[in-house]
């Protein structure tokens, strides 16, 4: 079978839980042709990207998707792209709030992701699940975490992506959200999908 390493994160910005590691948790230990390792990762700048490198190295995975909380989104939403930019409106978990840095130094401006996010979003959404492909994964600490990922296997078998998650039903009154069951159906349809 093929590795899979897939990423969800503990809570930040005040809330008590997020939704992408709740989902991620809920997911079968195997997907399609993937066996799945899954691991909750800080909401930290740097370390987000050192702790799952970390984990990467241990089992060389074919595949990581790491799966983050994008509140106000009213789709689940795989990233195309992520920008060589921190910029932080509220400080990380850490108290780091970094404003235009690179994530990495000397680096490019921007790095594709490596798996095949448009087949992704249109399995998904052929299930009737609203998922669409996003352009921005921000400039936060999931934008960061995918800028490294992908620059560290630039050029290499594993390949890579970011999938941003809507807040759920208990999480808001007023904001979209979608029950963790879909969320975690979701990232189910788009891993079988590639
Ligand atoms: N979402 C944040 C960081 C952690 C998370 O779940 C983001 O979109 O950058």
């Amino acid at each position: 079978m093929k590795k899979l390493l897939i990423t969800g994160f503990e809570p930040f910005g005040g809330e008590k839980i997020n939704p992408s590691w709740e989902a991620v948790k809920l997911l079968p230990d195997e997907i399609g042709d993937f066996l799945l390792s899954k691991i909750e990762v800080p909401v930290v700048f740097g370390k987000t990207a050192e702790t799952v490198i970390e984990k990467a190295s241990e089992i060389n995975p074919d595949a990581i998707i790491c799966v983050g909380q994008a509140g106000g989104r009213n789709f689940v939403t795989p990233e195309m792209v992520a920008i060589n930019l921190r910029f932080a409106s509220i400080s990380d978990n850490e108290g780091n709030q970094p404003k235009d840095i690179p994530c990495i130094e000397g680096c490019e401006n921007a790095l594709f992701s490596t798996l095949p996010v448009r087949k992704m979003a249109e399995a998904v959404s052929a299930e009737g699940i609203p998922c669409s492909v996003s352009y921005s994964a921000g400039t936060y600490v999931c934008n960061d975490l995918l800028y490294h990922v992908l620059e560290h296997y630039k050029n290499t078998e594993t390949k890579a992506c970011f999938i941003h998650v809507p807040f759920i039903p208990e999480q808001t009154e007023d904001k979209p959200s979608l029950p963790l069951a879909t969320i975690a159906k979701a990232l189910e349809i788009a891993i079988e999908s590639i």
